[in-house]
C-alpha cells in the first residue's frame, strides 16, 4: 500500500537534523498557515472563477506556531501566505474556472486534478522551476475532489515528505446548495516508512493544535473528509454514528441513494479517496473523531521522541483556553478531532440516569514477565462466565477479554477494577453512552467533570443504556500500545431484550495483535496465533462477529474460504447498527475490516467440509487464520 522509496530532499535533511537551522544568507521560508477550509479561494464573478494558485517553499508547525517545524512545498494563493491544505477550491455546478499555476520551487512539479470532474486522474499539468502555465475547463459533476502536486514521479499515494502537503480540497455544489458543511483534509507528513516516522495532521494541525468543533444538540451536520496521503486511515466517531452519504476516489464522485447511505462509526478512508457524512449528535458532552490506528492519534515520534518524552505525556496549553488546555492531557496526538456538544438553547434538562438493572465488573489483572502479560476477567451474575478462550499451551497465550453480554434498553453498570500496576481506562467502542462513561481519559465528560483515570488499585463505573442491539468492542483507550497489543480488550455483545445468548450459534471472532516470542509480531484470532479448529454443522446458520481490535491493521482483509475459493455470506450489520434492507445482500466472502470497524455476517454451508477464516493485512505477510470444520448436519 505504502512506497517506502525515501526521498532526498538535501535541504530537508539539512533542517530535520538541526531543525530551524538555516543559513542566515537567506530569510527563513514563511509559516504555513493552517487552512480550516471554510473560505473558497479565487474570484467568483458571472459564473467564471479566477484563481491564482502558486506552488511555494514554507515551514510547516504542525503544533505550536513557535515549535518544531519542517521545510514542505505547499499551495498558496498568489499574494496570499502558504497555506495547509492548499487554497479550498468551491464552485456552484456549471462555473467556468480559470486558473493560473505559478511553480517558485526550484524543483519541476506535477499539478493534478485541476480539470473538469470525473477526469482523467493521471491528467497532469507538469510545470518547470519558475514557469506558470493557464488552465480553463468546466467544472464538473458536484461532488467532493481532490487536488495534489508532486515534485518527483510519485502517485499520490507514495508521495513522501514536504510534498505530501501539497494537497487541497475541490468541492462542487450543485444548484442552489448553501454549504454549511466542514471539510477535513487529513495530513500525513513522513521522514521514512515507518509508522514512527510519521506527523499525521488534520487541516494543517496536529491535536491537540488543531481545530476544535462546538455543536449544538439536535445539530444535523455535514462533513467532508479527504485523504490525500500515502496512507489509509479508520476514522471512527465517538458515541454516534454518522451516515456515509457518498464516496469517492479523488476524481470521481458517488453520491449514495438514500437507501444505499449506510450507518458507521468507523469508516475506512483509501488513499487518494474521500467520503461524505451526515450526522447529529444527541447527548451533550466532548467526543472525538479520529484515526483509530494507534500510530495515528499518538503524539508523533518525530515531534516526541521517546528519549524526550516525560513518562505521562501532556501536550500542553498551545491551543484553546487554558481549561481546554488543561483538559487535554490525554496522551494523544496527530489525527484526532475534538468536538463539543453543547445543549441547544430550547434543551430542557435531561432525563435522570435511570439507575441499573445488571451490575458486572470487568477485572483487569497482571501476570509480570509472562504471555499474556495482561488478564481480563468478566464476574456477571446474570451469565453464566462463557469458557474464556485461553489454554494453558505455551505457545497459545489468550490475548483478549471474555465477551460483555448486554441487552438492549435495560441499564448496565460495569464496574472495571484495575488490579494491575498501570493505569488504564476503557472505551465502550459504538456504543451510544454518555460522554463521561466513554473513557477518553482528561477529555470525554466535560471540562469540568471530565472521564478520569482508572488508577493501579482503582476501579471506576461505567454506565450504559445500550439502545441499540449488535456487535460493539470494549478496548483500552490508554494510548500505550502495549496494552492494546497485550488483549485489554474484548467483544462487547448487545442482544435484544428476551434473546439468550447462544455462543453455539452466535459467534466471535476477534482480530488483534501481539508481539511475543516465538512468533514475534503476530495477528490472533480470539486471542491465539494458531487457534484450534471450531466444530459446526452444515445445514445451520450462523452469526460471525468479526472485530479488528488490532493497533494499526488498518488495511486487513477478511476472507472465508473452501478449497481456496471464497464462499457466499451475508452481511447483516455493521459496527453495530443493522444494515437496512435494501442493503442486505449475499456477497462475496472476501471483504476489508479495518481497525475499529466490526461486521455482523451470517454463513450456512451447505455440505460438510472444512473451512478456514482468515484476516491478515495487505503490506504484512502474517496470516491469521481459524479452521471451521463443518460436520454432518444434526438429524
Ligand atoms: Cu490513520
Amino acid at each position: 500500500m505504502r512506497n517506502g522509496a525515501m526521498i532526498g530532499f538535501a535541504a530537508g535533511l539539512v533542517s530535520l537534523l538541526t531543525p530551524g537551522a538555516r543559513s542566515a544568507r537567506h530569510a527563513p521560508p514563511a509559516a504555513v498557515v493552517p487552512n480550516d477550509n471554510r473560505t473558497p479561494s479565487g474570484q467568483l464573478r458571472h459564473g467564471v472563477l479566477e484563481l491564482h494558485l502558486e506552488l511555494r517553499d514554507a515551514s510547516w508547525y504542525p503544533e505550536s506556531d513557535t515549535g518544531a517545524h519542517f521545510p514542505v512545498y505547499v499551495f498558496a494563493e498568489a499574494g496570499g501566505p502558504p497555506e495547509s491544505p492548499g487554497p479550498l477550491i468551491r464552485v456552484p455546478v456549471g462555473t467556468e474556472i480559470h486558473a493560473s499555476l505559478r511553480n517558485t520551487l526550484s524543483v519541476a512539479a506535477k499539478v493534478y486534478g485541476l480539470h473538469q470532474h470525473p477526469g482523467d486522474p493521471k491528467d497532469a499539468l507538469s510545470l518547470a522551476p519558475g514557469e506558470s502555465r493557464d488552465v480553463r475547463f468546466t467544472a464538473g459533476t458536484p461532488g467532493t475532489y481532490l487536488y495534489w502536486a508532486a515534485v518527483s514521479d510519485h502517485t499520490l499515494d507514495s508521495r513522501d515528505q514536504a510534498e505530501t502537503m501539497l494537497s487541497g480540497a475541490f468541492v462542487i455544489d450543485s444548484s442552489g446548495a448553501k454549504p454549511t458543511d466542514r471539510i477535513f483534509v487529513l495530513g500525513l507528513w513522513s521522514k521514512g516508512d515507518a509508522l514512527d516516522n510519521e506527523i499525521p495532521s488534520v487541516n494543517g494541525k496536529s491535536w491537540p493544535y488543531d481545530e476544535h468543533l462546538t455543536y449544538r444538540t439536535g445539530e444535523t451536520i455535514h462533513w467532508r473528509v479527504l485523504n490525500p496521503t500515502a496512507s489509509p486511515h479508520a476514522m471512527h466517531m465517538h458515541g454516534f454514528y454518522f451516515d456515509v452519504d457518498g464516496v469517492g476516489d479523488g476524481d470521481a464522485y458517488d453520491r449514495y441513494a438514500s437507501d444505499q447511505r449506510r450507518k458507521a462509526a468507523t469508516e475506512l478512508i483509501e488513499p487518494g479517496h474521500v467520503f461524505d457524512v451526515t450526522w447529529s449528535p444527541d447527548r451533550i458532552g466532548n467526543w472525538l473523531f479520529h484515526c483509530h490506528m494507534v500510530a495515528h492519534m499518538s503524539p508523533s515520534v518525530v515531534l516526541h521522541p521517546p528519549s524526550a518524552q516525560p513518562t505521562s505525556y501532556a501536550p500542553g496549553h498551545g491551543h484553546g483556553t487554558a481549561d481546554q488546555g488543561a483538559a487535554m492531557n490525554t496522551m494523544m496526538g496527530g489525527l484526532v478531532i475534538g468536538i463539543t456538544v453543547v445543549p441547544a438553547s430550547h434543551a430542557t434538562a435531561p432525563p435522570p440516569a435511570p439507575s441499573a438493572t445488571h451490575t458486572l465488573q470487568l477485572v483487569l489483572s497482571e501476570t509480570p514477565n509472562k504471555v499474556p502479560f495482561y488478564s481480563l476477567e468478566v464476574h456477571d451474575p446474570a451469565a453464566p462466565a462463557p469458557a474464556r478462550p485461553v489454554s494453558d499451551a505455551p505457545l497459545k497465550p489468550g490475548l483478549v477479554g471474555p465477551p460483555i453480554v448486554l441487552t438492549r434498553g435495560e441499564t448496565a453498570a460495569i464496574e472495571v477494577e484495575n488490579h494491575t500496576s498501570k493505569p488504564t481506562s476503557i472505551h465502550w467502542h459504538g456504543i451510544e453512552i454518555e460522554s463521561y462513561y466513554d473513557g477518553v481519559v482528561g477529555w470525554t465528560g466535560t471540562s469540568d467533570h471530565p472521564s478520569p483515570v482508572i488508577p493501579p488499585g482503582g476501579s471506576f463505573v461505567a454506565q450504559m443504556t445500550p439502545p441499540r442491539a449488535g456487535t460493539f468492542i470494549y478496548h483500552t483507550h490508554w494510548h500505550d500500545v502495549s496494552q492494546i497489543r497485550n488483549g485489554v480488550y474484548g467483544p462487547l455483545i448487545v442482544l435484544p431484550p428476551g434473546q439468550k445468548y447462544d455462543p453455539e450459534h452466535d459467534l466471535t471472532f476477534t482480530f488483534g495483535v501481539g508481539n511475543y516470542a516465538p512468533f514475534g509480531f503476530v495477528f490472533l484470532v480470539n486471542g491465539n496465533p494458531q487457534p484450534d479448529p471450531v466444530t459446526l454443522h452444515a445445514g445451520t446458520r450462523y452469526r460471525m462477529r468479526l472485530i479488528n481490535i488490532t493497533s494499526n491493521a488498518v488495511d486487513m482483509r477478511v476472507r472465508l474460504t473452501r478449497d481456496d475459493a471464497p464462499v457466499q455470506w451475508t452481511i447483516v450489520a455493521k459496527d453495530g447498527a443493522d444494515l437496512p434492507p435494501a442493503q442486505v445482500k449475499s456477497s462475496v466472502a472476501d471483504m476489508w475490516l479495518t481497525v475499529g470497524e466490526t461486521y455482523d455476517v451470517e454463513y450456512e454451508a451447505t455440505t460438510p467440509g472444512l473451512a478456514r477464516l482468515a484476516a491478515w493485512e495487505v503490506a504484512f505477510p502474517k496470516v491469521a487464520a481459524i479452521p471451521l470444520d463443518f460436520v454432518a448436519a444434526h438429524e
